[in-house]
């Protein structure tokens, strides 16, 4: 460089302020292409933001709406705060224990979600039962025809945005089938968008929230004048404690229902795609080895822990990592971070379709384990066997992500829009 510089001088090509704009533009060209190495990277991969703090301290700080929350980084602290619900409890004022906290924008108390055990587990046994029906041969074969009429619609559209015009009509739709409510509901939950509590933009949002609650409320209205086989009906005829379920609790459950499984899954499916797109070797070897899906299933869901973290509440004044934490306060169980801990997986930041040994907490752990897992997990295998099946290649066009902003860190979780094209295998 330095010679090139002294040629062109000593040539008198430069001089002066020509010289000066000469160095600033070479350097920023320089700059640009460090930036782009260090920075190149697929679209679809989501780095990790918490390794340094994970090795460090273990643990991150992270004011949210100045209810701070200590997250809890390593995949040990983890799984073991959350096996500990005396100290790190879940039943707290509702919506605090989720990150960014609810409490300003709802009064219902999520079941189980927000409750500890022994009451937790009593609620959990009442509808468990219900959300294993994924497993059941006829639930799968309704959910396969779903996914492949949807998948069938899209192949070879020039450009096809996936987070609103595929994951999200894919959630709703399987919704249906998991509330065992009529298909044409799904039309009505597809017009709520990726979330219900939040508007663009990721802020919390009462308004919406309220579109959620009053539907829920017709329904249970509807279900109680006229029962049928659906989940409010259910729920409307289930016991605890040898009393009907309230209003408010069937309430509870069925806002966790709606709210709980819809980001996650809509991000879990627009992740999978955009790997699929960069990564067509992945798609021919499910056609070749179908046997691994489940297992790529469990390793996707580690890699895109589509959800960040879920808080607890402080019971009695603690300690974390070395680090004091007053009762009354919050700390947040990171299974993003702890997904990627390597003193638990080796190459952590790799997508290996077979790992063999996964003990993610992209679900979650102990007590509080995603009661939606295994509609979700089906969702996911019949989305990748129908796309291994229908799907010769898969090209990104454009896309914008979705970063959370946590403080101290930045997450990519997925994408607010991806653009792709489908090309059908023949
Ligand atoms: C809550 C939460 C449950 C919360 C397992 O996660 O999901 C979030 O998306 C909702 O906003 O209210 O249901």
């Amino acid at each position: 460089m330095n010679r090139i510089v002294y040629l062109l001088v000593k040539n008198g090509y430069l001089s002066g302020t020509n010289y000066l704009q000469f160095c600033e533009t070479i350097g920023e060209i320089l700059f640009t292409r460090t930036l782009n190495q260090k920075y190149h990277m697929k679209k679809s991969e989501l780095p990790d933001p918490f390794e340094k703090a994970r090795l460090d301290k273990g643990y991150g700080n992270l004011n949210d709406q100045n209810d701070p929350v200590t997250m809890l980084l390593r995949h040990k602290d983890v799984r073991k705060s959350a096996h500990n619900y005396k100290t790190f409890q879940s039943g707290a004022q509702p919506g605090r224990i989720v990150v960014p906290s609810e409490v300003n924008i709802r009064d219902a108390r999520q079941i189980p979600f927000e409750v500890d055990p022994p009451l937790h587990g009593e609620y959990r046994a009442i509808i468990e039962p219900w959300f294993k029906r994924p497993l059941l041969p006829e639930y799968q074969e309704k959910l396969t025809a779903q996914i492949s009429t949807l998948v069938d619609g899209i192949l070879n559209k020039d450009s096809l945005e996936v987070v609103n015009e595929f994951a999200l009509p894919l959630q709703s739709r399987a919704l249906t089938l998991l509330l065992n409510t009529p298909f044409s509901e799904a039309e009505t939950w597809i017009s709520w968008g990726t979330h219900v509590f939040r508007s663009e933009g990721e802020a919390l949002d009462g308004d919406k929230a309220n579109i959620l609650y009053n539907y829920i409320d017709e329904q249970i209205d509807r279900a109680l004048k006229n029962p049928g086989d659906d989940m409010y009906s259910l729920l409307l005829s289930s016991e605890f404690q040898g009393k009907k379920l309230t209003r408010e609790e069937v309430k509870g459950v069925m806002v966790l229902t709606f709210a709980g499984g819809r980001d996650t899954v809509i991000n879990a499916v627009t992740n999978s795609i955009s790997y699929l797109a960069e990564h067509p070797e992945a798609l021919e070897r499910f056609r070749q080895e179908p046997e691994i899906i489940g297992k790529a299933v469990e390793e996707f869901i580690r890699y895109f822990s589509p959800l960040t973290q879920m808080g607890r509440v402080v019971t009695e004044d603690t300690e974390v990592c070395e680090h004091a934490i007053k009762a009354d306060s919050r700390i947040s169980l990171c299974w993003a971070s702890a997904n990627r801990d390597t003193t638990v997986f080796e190459n952590p930041n790799e997508i290996v379709l077979d790992r063999k040994i996964n003990p993610h907490v992209g679900f979650g752990f102990s007590h509080h384990n995603c009661l939606g897992a295994t509609h979700a997990r089906q969702i996911l295998k019949i989305l990748l066997k129908t796309l291994a099946e229908k799907v010769g290649s898969i090209e990104i066009k454009d896309c914008k992500e979705n970063i959370e902003h946590l403080d101290e860190f930045e997450r990519k979780v997925g994408f607010n829009s991806i653009h792709v094209k489908f090309k059908s295998l023949t």
